[in-house]
């Protein structure tokens, strides 16, 4: 079931250029972040109902996806943490594929397993989390059956 909404692009204007790259390409440029791969995640904003565009650093296990929730390592979430938790439908687009997914938070062990995932990807995610002064929510998005 693809997202309605009229897309609201982000007010910072690197992530706008990366998703404009990323989309406008077919996913084929703009695709990285410091030489690493970047997924993008499409969903609802909770008020506004507008539709957001996130890249995120790629966490992938078995056609399964880490969303970390870290903002750079800032004190707060960022806002798209917020969106998720109110609509867990997303489409997230790795390079040249697309999935309609569901996300939810992982807590506990399953957390855990995910992070050293997430920190293996992309190895700052581990200072922003000592920056942070909260713990990093960690999604995992599957697949729509
Ligand atoms: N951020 C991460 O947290 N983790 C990553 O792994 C990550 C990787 C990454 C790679 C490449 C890249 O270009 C950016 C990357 N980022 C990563 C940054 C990420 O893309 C986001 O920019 C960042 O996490 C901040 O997210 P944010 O949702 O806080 O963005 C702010 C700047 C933003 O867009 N704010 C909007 C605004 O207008 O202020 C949000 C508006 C919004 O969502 N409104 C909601 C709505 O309903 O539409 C309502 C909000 C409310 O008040 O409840």
């Amino acid at each position: 079931m693809p997202l309605d909404g009229i897309y609201e692009p982000s007010p910072s204007q690197w992530v706008r250029d990366q998703v404009e790259l990323y989309e406008s390409s077919g996913g084929t440029e703009g695709t990285t972040m410091r030489g690493l791969p970047v997924v993008l995640v499409t969903n609802v904003g909770a008020k506004s109902g507008k539709l957001r565009k996130t890249p995120l650093m790629r966490v992938e296990h078995e056609g399964a996806y880490a969303l970390v929730a870290s903002n750079g390592g800032a004190e707060k979430h960022p806002v798209w943490y917020h969106n998720l938790v109110a609509s867990p439908q997303i489409v997230l687009r790795d390079e040249t594929r697309q999935w309609d997914m569901k996300v939810r938070v992982v807590t506990g062990e399953e957390r855990r397993i995910w992070w050293d995932r997430a920190v293996a990807a992309f190895a700052d995610y581990a200072d922003y989390q000592l920056r942070a002064e909260r713990e990093i929510p960690v999604f995992v998005a599957e697949p729509i059956a």
